[in-house]
């Protein structure tokens, strides 16, 4: 008789993140954090599943930060995310796409690690069930930059120590993922060893572990931007984006695959191949995306998949912001593919 099969090693995101504390990768108050992270985004994949059902589509009637108007889910998920790290009781600092100014957890609950997130991106798409997702960045407190400016005198307001304690280089970011409500709900993380991604079984509600050390390929031939935008770009750019026209010596030329979503882009883009950019152009200077809780996070999550995140002339994890919801041009993916429009905009 053949021996039983061995049972399949099923690890889900609770028991992995265990394991890393054990193995000291990451603390008891990271795990807490990353924890009350995933239970948000559990708690947003069902509120997106169900929206056109529980008249959650369409429009808040507000406007946020940023001059767009709010879908009601934005707002929810902006407070499902918030009520989720205040009640972990280890979140210091919280800085969301939603807020005007980041928000400091009030002293009865807070820990000390700054949370940065954008709870609903791509949120212009859930009217048509179109993939959406949540993206986030964790830093540990800049105590140094505190005191340098405590001891000149010149912060005098929490919201300034907010600031200040946010306003940091993608490079010092100790955690960074995303959520992407999609066909599957996949829930994808860096702790800076590597990119694990875990499928939420909606039979018990876990995030199970599905693939682990995600590798980009180093090129691929798909490329993800609004073209709509082509009249309002630099020239060298559209010198760019002309040559993916081309057949080239592979003979075929590059193929167009854009849903105005970032989280599905990039999750396409860092399993596939290829690049994902959101350039500058006439109308927006700086691009569309925020450095902060966009780009730096999802420039952690491929340079530890092997790719690169620039902002066409530099890394764009050495960028340190000034103001948190700063806005700066992205190009994603593919080592060779950024590699390939940085020389156009040389
Ligand atoms: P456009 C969504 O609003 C978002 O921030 C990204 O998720 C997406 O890639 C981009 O903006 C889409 O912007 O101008 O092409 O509609």
């Amino acid at each position: 008789t053949s021996s039983a099969k061995s049972s399949y090693e099923l690890v889900t995101l609770t028991t992995w993140l265990l394991k890393q504390e054990r193995a000291g990768v990451i603390d008891n108050e990271m795990t807490i954090v990353l924890a009350s992270i995933s239970t948000a985004c559990k708690q947003i994949a069902a509120l997106v599943l169900r929206a056109p059902i529980s008249n959650l589509t369409g429009v808040q009637g507000a406007v946020n930060v940023q001059g767009e108007d709010q879908k009601k889910l934005d707002v929810i998920s902006n407070e499902v995310f918030s009520n989720c790290l205040k009640s972990s009781g280890r979140t210091g600092v919280i800085a969301s796409e939603e807020e005007d100014v980041p928000v400091a957890v009030e002293q009865s609950y807070s820990g000390n690690y700054i949370v940065v997130f954008d709870p609903l991106d791509g949120s212009s798409n859930i009217d048509a069930a179109v993939s959406t997702g949540s993206i986030f960045g964790i830093y540990a407190p800049n105590d140094e930059c505190l005191a340098e400016i405590e001891d000149n005198g010149t912060l005098d307001s929490v919201e300034q120590r907010c600031v200040v304690s946010v306003c940091q280089p993608g490079s010092n970011l100790l955690a960074a993922g995303y959520c992407m409500y999609s066909s599957s709900v996949i829930f994808v993380l860096t702790v800076g060893t590597g990119v694990y991604v875990f499928t939420l079984d909606p039979m018990y509600g876990e995030f199970v572990l599905t693939q682990e050390k995600v590798q980009i390929p180093k090129a691929g031939k798909i490329y993800a931007f609004n073209e709509g935008n082509y009249a309002l770009w630099d020239d060298k750019l559209k010198q760019y984006m002309d040559s993916l026209k081309e057949p080239g010596d592979s003979g075929k030329p590059y193929s167009a695959r854009y849903i105005g979503s970032l989280v599905g882009d990039f999750h396409r883009t860092l399993l596939y191949g290829g690049i994902y950019g959101y350039p500058r152009d006439k109308k927006s200077k700086n691009g569309k995306l925020r450095l902060l809780y966009e780009c730096a996070p999802m420039s952690f999550i491929v340079e530890q998949a092997g790719g690169k995140g620039s902002d066409g002339h530099q890394r764009i994890l050495d960028i340190t912001p000034t103001e948190i919801h700063q806005r700066v041009p992205l190009y994603i993916g593919s080592v060779e593919e950024v590699e390939k429009v940085e020389k156009f905009l040389a």
